[in-house]
């Protein structure tokens, strides 16, 4: 029951270790970066302990891979409560994508989120909430936590919701939604978050998808000042789920919403239901939750996670990846529609008995220093948040950053799309005051949790800018070659594929175990297929290259678009950029690059395009120097700020005519703006 203690006192007394700045290093281009300081690193006792000969995280890696059952057997005890225990470890079969953990045990998720921590340290904050209004921020301890979501668990059964059934979630980053999933967890219902900037017609096919007859949303949500009409969405996408049955409605502005038969007042029904709620004994591969993603498809995919081996996995990379201690304030800035919203803002926090803001607001709210006016008010150890965002605030400069008291932070992390260079330096050197471990952490919504990332590693070990580098233990990273043939060696790019299976992994996808296998374990047979490429740089250390369709082939040379990209965002001018491939008679693919220039440069558009050039001749090669170039206000972008590639591949290979559903794009208009500029300066 004290697990968690157990984890934090034997590694309370770990010293802070600081690195010396070591050699520079450049893994795409020629000007001099520093590593990022040196941060102690989580040891793994519940290993060490039982086996005192490994002594190096060398030891302890090859020990994880070498043997799986004893490695994460230690884990899954020390780390998670059971109710029963497991007998057997790990029961998979990869290649036919059966994959088991910890057959035979039986635990509660929101027992290992909630009720352990109300039991030691209740009056501990759990959550503090960012509203969208800067300097209204609301804390919850884990007393509370565990009243709230006692209550709306036992609504949740009241009103009819059973273990097994899928409910949706359609509501803002707020403590009320991680309620909502760890409610349901308690009983059993398998979540479906979906992000509350999605449409009703997006809304409704994910709960067509999932036969979901319940939904948990807000009357309004209000981000970077807007009002967003939840509930009337939610009203339009019943209308064509005829399988809903009831809509609990949380409040959060407490404005006049439209009502409808179905609806519950959530509070009103949580007042009238009692706070304690028996959890529900999970068999450890119990679905927890689904989450959709899209894929190369048009239709997005409802992957599923696990409670035991999803649990563990995420708690376990929360602590190593990231350092975490006791007392620490982990910032993550996602919003819960996405799985690093799942992982890093409720249940990895959470399970480690942790504080964590929820992050309702934007990045440019009420100005571009909003990140770092939050981090002087709340104080967090840890921000975590996403390139796209870092580039944004970049183009602003410094001053947002520099006015306002950091000090608290340790530990920066970033996920979602490469950390080009110029925007590691800036993260590592203005935000982090070069005193910060920058951590590019490489996962997928089907991962679960981290893969690979600079930490755990040996202590102090180096971080090198522009990649994720380690894998985690229990992870084993390869890379095939176009015949499914493992490349050995070090400077080398191939297919990104991890070699076994591990607890994190999602389980299926909702409704098509035979898309799971097709997608996922079917390309490169033996093997999980991640979908991206990856260079291993001397050093064993991984970098990614871009989703496979990404990848170029350039007069028979082989060519990441980040690659590209990564050169070009380092000239000071221009602030992003997007290159993909397009068919070309003579070459085979050529290259065409979408260009937006920082605010206020005075070069003009040829200077830039010839400056480009060379700075791409230089750096990777002529080959490489883009076939046309294109100097655009914005890019196509989805919500979670991932740039739609094959929109731009469409207009580059002169087909704008043909660009499918662009409906999910922050802003679709951007589509219609990069078309016409495309027809008069390059068709
Ligand atoms: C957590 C998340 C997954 C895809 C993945 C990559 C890209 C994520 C990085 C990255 C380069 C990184 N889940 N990606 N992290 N690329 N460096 N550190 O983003 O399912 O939404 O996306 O995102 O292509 O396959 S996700």
């Amino acid at each position: 029951m004290l697990n968690y203690f157990k984890i934090f006192s034997r590694t309370c007394g770990f010293k802070p270790h600081q690195n010396s700045l070591a050699q520079c290093f450049r893994a795409l281009s020629s000007s001099s970066s520093k590593y990022s300081q040196g941060a102690p690193v989580t040891p793994v006792p519940e290993i060490t302990e039982k086996y005192p000969h490994l002594k190096t995280h060398k030891d302890i890696y090859d020990f994880s891979l070498e043997n799986p059952s004893e490695f994460w057997g230690e884990i899954a005890k020390s780390y998670l409560q059971w109710m029963e225990p497991f007998h057997t470890v790990s029961n998979c079969d990869l290649p036919n994508g059966k994959i088991s953990w910890f057959e035979g045990g039986k635990l509660n998720a929101s027992v290992n989120c909630v009720d352990r921590h109300m039991r030691s340290i209740p009056d501990q904050t759990a959550l503090i909430w960012e509203r969208d209004e800067p300097g209204t921020e609301q804390r919850i301890t884990y007393r509370q936590l565990y009243d709230q979501v006692g209550r709306l668990a036992s609504a949740l059964l009241q009103h009819g919701v059973r273990r097994g059934d899928r409910v949706a979630i359609y509501m803002p980053t707020s403590p009320a939604a991680a309620v909502a999933m760890l409610a349901c967890a308690r009983i059993g219902a398998v979540h479906s978050v979906v992000f509350a900037g999605f449409s009703a017609q997006a809304l409704a096919s994910r709960v067509l998808d999932a036969g979901a007859e319940t939904i948990i949303t807000s009357d309004q949500a209000v981000r970077g000042g807007k009002v967003i009409e939840l509930k009337r969405i939610v009203d339009d996408a019943v209308r064509e789920c005829p399988s809903v049955k009831r809509v609990f409605v949380a409040t959060r502005t407490g404005a006049e919403v439209p009502r409808s038969g179905i609806d519950i007042p959530m509070e009103e029904a949580m007042e009238a239901a009692p706070a304690e709620c028996e959890p529900a004994a999970m068999d450890a591969e119990d679905f927890l939750y689904m989450l959709y993603t899209s894929g190369s498809t048009g239709k997005p995919k409802g992957l599923v996670h696990s409670v035991a081996g999803y649990l563990l996995y995420c708690m376990f990379t929360q602590k190593q990846v990231f350092d975490l201690r006791p007392g620490d304030v982990f910032g993550c800035v996602a919003d819960i529609g996405w799985i690093t919203g799942h992982s890093h803002v409720v249940y990895g926090p959470l399970a480690t008995g942790g504080t964590a803001i929820m992050f309702e607001s934007t990045p440019v709210y009420p100005d571009p220093g909003r990140y770092w006016e939050m981090v002087q008010r709340l104080r967090p150890t840890h921000f975590y948040g996403a390139p796209t965002a870092l580039r944004l605030l970049l183009k602003h400069g410094d001053s947002w950053v520099t006015k306002y008291d950091r000090s608290s932070l340790r530990v920066l992390g970033c996920v979602g799309e490469p950390l080009n260079h110029e925007a590691w330096q800036w993260y590592n050197d203005v935000v982090g005051d070069k005193r910060c471990s920058v951590i590019d952490t490489w996962w997928q919504t089907e991962t679960g949790g981290v893969c690979l990332a600079p930490r755990p590693s040996a202590e102090g070990a180096e971080i090198r800018p522009g990649m994720p580098m380690r894998p985690m233990y229990g992870i084993e990273p390869v890379l095939l070659d176009e015949k499914n043939n493992e490349i050995s060696g070090e400077d080398v790019m191939g297919a990104l594929c991890l070699k076994r299976p591990w607890p994190g992994m999602a389980r299926t996808i909702y409704g098509s175990h035979q898309r799971y296998v097709e997608t996922y374990l079917k390309p490169m047979p033996g093997y999980y297929f991640t979908g991206d490429g990856a260079h291993r740089h001397p050093g064993g250390y991984y970098q990614i290259t871009g989703r496979m369709d990404d990848v170029i082939n350039v007069t028979g040379h082989r060519l990441g678009t980040a690659e590209v990209e990564d050169v070009m965002d380092e000239y000071e001018p221009v602030a992003e950029t997007a290159v993909v491939g397009f068919p070309h008679e003579l070459k085979g693919e050529g290259l065409y690059a979408f260009i937006i220039m920082k605010n206020d440069v005075t070069v003009t558009d040829q200077e830039v395009k010839d400056t480009l050039k060379g700075l791409i001749r230089n750096n990777i090669a002529g080959y490489a120097v883009p076939d046309h170039m294109l100097i655009v206000p914005g890019l196509p972008k989805t919500r979670s700020g991932k740039i739609m590639r094959r929109i731009l591949r469409k207009i580059a290979a002169n087909q704008p005519d043909d660009l499918g559903d662009i409906s999910t794009l922050q802003d679709p208009s951007i589509v219609e703006q990069i078309v016409q500029l495309h027809r008069q300066q390059v068709q």
